[in-house]
């Protein structure tokens, strides 16, 4: 038992040497895990601070791109502009189009600061127009009146001839070849009552359809291509005997899908198209057009390829000789023309063409630092003046 008396015990001294010790290791390992635990958090702040200054230069850089890129479509909408001007102020200097001419010849190139500008005008109507492959109209094809002014202002050109004939396949079996025997000539008033028995289904353009087999032709495409086309743009779901191709033909592939049945609205639909693969499209896409039906062709600024589809027989190469020698005004009339190339159309196609266009391409593109901006602009010219049909950023499609 312990004396109360006793000062000093040397076994309670040993014990508070220990535990003297024991605190000092202890205090010492305490302040090794706080400057562990200060060096971690002073990491995490310093890896936290790193990635919130990347976000933010992310963010900088984000907004100045996209403030250029704004720039950028801005300045293309100015070239628009200037566009529709060049071409009304053209439309009020002559009635012909042709590559000559200040609006068709030189890129734009307009001195921007700290911003590069180009653009160009194309005609939209040297081109073989596919929609006109399908007659939506009774009336046989016709230029409206203020076309018919600029193409054919002498008034050289024929009228139309008489309505154009219907598909034999769609034949109700009412007029056979002895009641067609027995009538006198079809005209006009006949066949708008006739199309009024069946409103919006048209017929098909067969001096256009002739012309594209002969372009296919020339292009060492198959001529049968004519008919898949003009399945894929008439409305009704019978096809042209034997290599027309409709509904049927296109819902049992992978995907499935439709004909189209109206109007193309792009060339790059000709993809869609049976028979259409990567060869022939690169071949045909650049020759070819989707406008409005009536929308002639300009002879003034297609190629020889198209004009020389104009007639069986045709040389190309003869016809780029001609085109070679054309005048430095363009052809005045679609009889010069056809002087020129000594050709000889039917009056029916002889209409389908001119020497005027109305409806032009617009390209443009802007660089403003790293924004860029693409633009493409179906523009149309009339008597009231020229507008925008369309209007596309990045994709002329
Ligand atoms: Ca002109
Ligand atoms: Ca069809």
């Amino acid at each position: 038992m312990k004396s109360p008396g006793c000062c000093f015990c040397p076994a309670d001294a040993a014990r508070g040497g220990v535990r003297a010790a024991n605190s000092r290791s202890g205090l010492q390992r305490q302040r090794g895990v706080a400057l562990i635990t200060v060096l971690l958090i002073v990491f995490l702040a310093s890896v936290t601070a790193a990635g919130l200054a990347a976000l933010q230069q992310t963010a900088i850089r984000r907004s100045t791109v996209l403030q250029h890129q704004q720039q950028a479509r801005l300045y293309t909408l100015g070239v628009e502009q200037w566009a529709l001007l060049a071409l009304a102020r053209d439309g009020k200097q002559n009635e012909t189009d042709h590559p000559e001419e200040a609006w068709a010849k030189a890129s734009v190139l307009l001195p921007v600061k700290e911003a590069t500008i180009s653009g160009r005008i194309r005609d939209l109507q040297g081109c073989f127009n596919l929609n006109s492959l399908w007659q939506t109209s009774a009336k046989p094809q016709s230029p409206n009146s203020e076309n018919d002014a600029r193409d054919n202002p002498t008034g050289d050109n024929p009228p139309p001839d008489g309505p154009k004939q219907d598909r034999p396949k769609q034949s109700d079996g009412k007029d056979s070849a002895q009641d067609q025997a027995k009538k006198p000539p079809p005209t006009e008033p006949q066949a708008q009552n006739s199309d009024e028995a069946e409103p919006g289904k048209g017929r098909l353009n067969e001096a256009q359809f002739q012309v594209l087999q002969r372009l296919l032709a020339r292009l060492e495409l198959k001529p049968e291509l004519a008919q898949a086309i003009v399945d894929w743009i008439d409305p009704d779901q019978d096809p042209i005997f034997p290599d027309g191709a409709e509904d049927s033909d296109y819902n049992v592939l992978t995907p499935p899908y439709l004909a189209a049945n109206r109007p193309m609205l792009s060339v790059s639909e000709l993809r869609q198209i049976k028979g259409v693969d990567q060869d022939s499209y690169d071949k045909l896409s650049p020759l070819v057009c989707a406008l409005p039906p009536d929308a002639p062709l300009n002879v003034n600024t297609a190629p020889a390829l198209v004009l020389a589809a104009l007639a069986e027989g045709k040389d190309p190469k003869d016809i780029e000789q001609v085109l070679e020698n054309r005048p430095t005004d363009g052809y005045k009339n679609v009889d010069e023309f056809l002087n020129a190339a000594d050709l000889s159309l039917e009056a029916r196609l002889k209409n389908q063409i001119g020497v005027a266009s109305q409806h032009f391409l617009l390209q443009v593109e802007a660089r403003v630092g790293d924004g860029r901006a693409m633009l493409y602009s179906t523009l149309y010219r009339d008597k009231n003046g020229v507008r925008v049909l369309r209007r596309a950023f990045g994709n002329p499609d």
